[in-house]
């Protein structure tokens, strides 16, 4: 019966397709700083039964019988991101960072009420207000952006802009700001101007968890987040609120925004979360951060021109402009991949050039911190990098690079 066979007999391709996958994580260096290897056990959560299990509502008081397991799940997730983060109410439901700011947009803000949020390219995300994003259609969005000279949000210049404008709500968070943000300063303007604070904390979820950054908890009215990226609880979003907010939240999300929970990836979360309250996620997190300056360092040395000089996260924003005027960030992203290296091309304030071209690379280090590799390897790792930007087409150089990330993936294996 086709229902009991395994996937390599029902869908030959979609098997070869997900060996090819894990074979390509395993054998590259994977510096997308939004991406990250989940555990064994988070895996198996997603991949389990809980599929199956239809549970619109919250746990004890759903539209569907048989949640008994489900609620448990769910409530542990819940239980977990609320001693994580220190907040009173969580929503496990979002099915990614986008869906969970879209929760909170919809929970407090009437469509063309203003937004205040950090522009795309300087740093933002498409979710808090860009034109092509439903957020920049519903609502009235003004962008602040960092100081052209520094490569820093001017909080000054933010209060300034918040006093003029008088936002409805000021949008904290980014996905390519290489600084730790202020939320405290966000939270007082927000506070001087009467907006709400959304501090989304997608990038940096698991750096605030393990205490290595300052949390929000305490100056803003909802905090976001993706549950993939420095946190390890697979693909998926949460929003946390204090309990004034927690109704509004919950009916925004469903049945406001979405229709069926995941449960099956509500399960990775409750795993996920509950592996970042150990001293291990502790000392993961603190190496991720380590990784990420020792790179920066490098690159600094070799010459590598980086927005706001380096970083405080896990992240570096390549502004290639300087060190390599004929080399765009599409291209860099290229012939990295070629030797194994995976980033992402990334506009830089100022950017001339499209989005699918860019003038920098964004360069993370989660997953490789999630491999093992430390302050040593990020060296060598670093020069690597350089040595390809420096000379993308030197066939000695693109085999010698290929050769040493080959042996850095063998010696720090994900799975094995
Ligand atoms: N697209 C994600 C990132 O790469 O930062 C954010 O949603």
């Amino acid at each position: 019966m086709a229902f009991e066979q395994p996937l390599d007999r029902i869908a030959p391709s979609v098997s070869e397709s997900v060996s090819l996958e894990r074979e390509r994580q395993e054998s590259t260096l994977g510096m997308i700083a939004s991406e990250n290897h989940v555990s064994k056990a988070v895996l198996e959560a997603q991949g389990s039964v809980l599929t199956n299990k239809y549970a619109e509502g919250y746990p004890g008081s759903r539209y569907y019988g048989g949640c008994q397991h489900v609620d448990t799940v769910e409530e542990l997730a819940i239980e977990h991101a609320k001693a994580l983060f220190e907040m009173d109410h969580a929503n496990v439901q979002p099915h990614s960072g986008t869906q969970a700011n879209m929760g909170v947009y919809f929970a407090v803000l009437e469509p063309g009420d203003t937004i205040l949020s950090l522009s795309l390219s300087h740093g933002g995300h498409l979710s808090h207000g860009h034109n092509v994003n439903f957020s920049g259609q519903l609502y009235d969005v003004e962008q602040y952006e960092v100081d052209p000279e520094t490569g820093y949000i001017d909080y000054d210049d933010v209060a300034e802009q918040a006093r003029e404008i008088e936002p409805d709500m000021i949008v904290s968070g980014s996905s390519a700001y290489p600084r730790e943000f202020e939320y405290d300063r966000i939270g007082e303007i927000a506070d001087e101007v009467d907006a709400y604070h959304l501090a989304d904390i997608a990038h940096v979820t698991g750096l605030i968890a393990a205490g290595v950054h300052s949390s929000p908890a305490e100056h803003a009215d909802f905090v976001t987040g993706s549950t993939h990226k420095t946190i390890r609880a697979g693909r998926g979003g949460l929003i946390m609120c204090d309990e004034e907010h927690a109704d509004d939240v919950d009916s925004a999300v469903f049945p406001g925004a979405q229709g069926g929970p995941l449960m099956h990836n509500v399960a990775g979360k409750a795993v996920g979360f509950a592996e970042a309250r150990t001293d291990e996620f502790e000392a993961y997190a603190e190496r991720i951060v380590a990784d990420a300056k020792r790179l920066g360092e490098v690159f600094d040395e070799r010459g590598l021109s980086l927005v706001s000089g380096g970083t405080d996260k896990h992240l570096l924003l390549v502004d290639l402009r300087d060190s390599h005027p004929d080399l765009t960030g599409k291209e860099a992203e290229e012939a990295l991949s070629d030797v194994g290296i995976i980033v992402n091309k990334n506009t830089v304030p100022g950017e001339t050039r499209s989005p699918m071209v860019t003038s920098g690379i964004r360069v993370g280090t989660p997953a490789l911190a999630t491999r093992g590799l430390e302050e040593a390897e990020m060296e060598t790792v670093a020069d690597l990098i350089v040595d390809v930007l420096d000379a993308p087409d030197d066939d000695a150089v693109v085999d010698r690079v290929s050769s040493r990330v080959d042996d850095l993936c063998e010696e720090f294996p994900i799975y094995e």
